[in-house]
């Protein structure tokens, strides 16, 4: 009978009790790799590693980028927490599945969820403990058999430090600006000290450790050290202010004017920009000490990292901010997989364009577990291997029902539920400055983009929806208000600040 001692160093070690062998650890071959399965709230691409913003410091996550594959073409599944997230933890399209928009994850009917596996529940249930602190889902810490244990809680009130920021009112959300509190007051360093806990502890069985982070997600508040780091003078985005005048309906629907021109009037957005990057670094800083801590820990061999964030922000592109478009701000993501076992990884970057979808396939063949028959995307071990290595499949993001937005390693289409178009040449407008759909010498490469749209698309799940805050197929006539009214009430309130810039 042999029982297992512990698992470290990426191989099974077995202590033997036959006679004469009792002690004498038995190398038996290689264990099922750890887990450290890092989610990040509302980050885009303002990091060191993929160069959105000059200013950003992120030591860390940069190191991290260095030692795995960086993905630096990876996009969301949906731009907003919670499709992307049930996306991602369940491995299933919003097309697919029906989740579109906002739901309260405890909510939705068992005979909806029930036909899914979480990606924590498909670990546990091939042997591993599954971990989990901080935001994975998006409205439910925990159900169902999701984890073995998980930690959510934080009792501490944050107290903002205004005179430091800029704060709208008395909004405890939309705040930017430094909190007074000690470190381990905020919820962020909990959910990471957690993560270190576990990190610290021998295990009988691999672990998949889900940390999951909260900022840089609103409210902009965190330790004054991290605004410190960004005293100077905040770099503008590039931003056209005319840009939205080629861009269809749907498309101006879902930018946030309304934050735009306040922050224009209140001469804001320098400090919101701010607030953003010190929030990003804090971020980092928790990133940080858990992967501190599993480099000293005899799981160091043994654990896979995988470090994502649920969808990109705008920060005044398009003049928009925060998420809920389908343009590369919304979409664009920070993506690391990280593999420290011999010949599995060639570190390096990947520039082909990846979807949060693949996911679970990818860490599903690493561990050597089958996915379910039904999960969708692709597993990124080819990519792994050999980082250059391309992929067929573009990468597809949903807003709503009816509004896809497909990317490759060059170009983004997009198409509305009402038919509106946009094309955009990444290669020669970054930016997203020119729609080039109309254009009759893209119509080619416009029909070829468009087959990789959803054929089938799923209903929208209705019960436990919990925001709908999109102009989709579902919601139409949402289009005409906005058109007949909100637009051009809007531009009329922009007007002064447009023709400042
Ligand atoms: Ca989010
Ligand atoms: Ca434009």
């Amino acid at each position: 009978m042999k029982i297992p001692l512990f698992l470290c160093s990426g191989f099974l070690i077995l202590l033997s009790a036959a006679p004469g062998f009792a002690g004498d650890p038995v190398v038996v071959g290689p264990a099922k790799p750890n887990v450290l399965f890092i989610a990040i709230d509302d980050m885009n691409d303002w990091v060191g590693f993929l160069g959105g913003h000059p200013q950003a410091k992120t030591p860390n996550m940069d190191k991290l980028a260095k030692r795995g594959v960086c993905f630096t073409n990876a996009h969301c599944i949906a731009p907003a927490c919670s499709p992307c997230r049930l996306g991602l933890m369940y491995g299933v399209e919003p097309f697919h599945s029906g989740f579109y928009p906002f739901y309260n994850h405890s909510k939705i009917p068992q005979e909806v969820l029930g036909k899914y596996t979480s990606l924590s529940r498909h670990f546990r249930n091939n042997g591993y403990n599954a971990f989990g602190a901080g935001k994975i889902f998006h409205g439910s810490k925990s159900m169902n058999g999701d984890w073995d244990d998980y930690h959510s809680k934080n009792n501490a009130k944050l107290e903002y430090a205004p005179q430091a920021g800029y704060q709208q009112g008395k909004s405890q959300k939309m705040a930017f600006c430094p909190t007074t509190n000690k470190f381990e007051d905020h919820p962020d360093h909990q959910f990471a000290s957690y993560g270190i806990d576990i990190l610290k502890k021998q295990h009988d069985k691999p672990f998949f450790l889900a940390v999951g982070l909260v900022k840089p997600h609103l409210a902009f508040v965190c330790p004054q050290q991290f605004f410190d780091m960004h005293a100077g003078p905040i770099q503008k985005p590039k931003i056209r202010h005319r840009d939205l005048e080629d861009v269809p309906w749907v498309g101006r629907s879902m930018a946030k004017l309304s934050d735009d021109l306040r922050y224009r009037t209140d001469e804001s957005w320098e400090q919101v920009r701010r607030a953003y990057l010190a929030c990003i670094s804090w971020a980092d800083y928790n990133i940080g000490r858990v992967l501190d801590e599993l480099e000293d820990s005899p799981h160091a061999d043994n654990t896979i990292v995988v470090l994502w964030s649920d969808h990109g922000y705008h920060q005044g592109e398009k003049r928009s901010f925060r998420k809920f478009s389908l343009w590369e701000e919304s979409t664009r993501v920070p993506f690391i997989i990280y593999d420290p076992r011999p010949g599995k990884m060639k570190a390096g970057n990947c520039t082909e364009a990846v979807s949060l979808i693949n996911i679970y396939k990818t860490l599903g063949e690493m561990a050597g577990i089958e996915s379910p028959a039904y999960v969708d995307g692709e597993s990124l071990v080819p990519q792994l291997r050999e980082p250059s290595t391309p992929i067929e499949l573009p990468a597809i993001t949903t807003w709503g029902r009816g509004n896809y937005t497909v990317r490759d390693d060059k170009w983004r289409y997009t198409r509305y539920f009402d038919g509106g178009e946009e094309l955009y040449n990444h290669s020669s407008d970054p930016q997203e400055w020119n729609n080039l759909a109309a254009d009759l010498t893209h119509q080619a490469r416009i029909k070829e983009m468009a087959t990789f749209l959803p054929k089938n698309e799923a209903p929208q799940v209705v019960t436990g929806r919990s925001l709908w805050n999109v102009i989709d197929a579902d919601q139409p006539k949402k289009l005409k208000t906005f058109k007949n009214q909100t637009w051009p009430q809007m531009k009329e309130k922009l007007r002064p600040a447009i023709e400042k810039q």
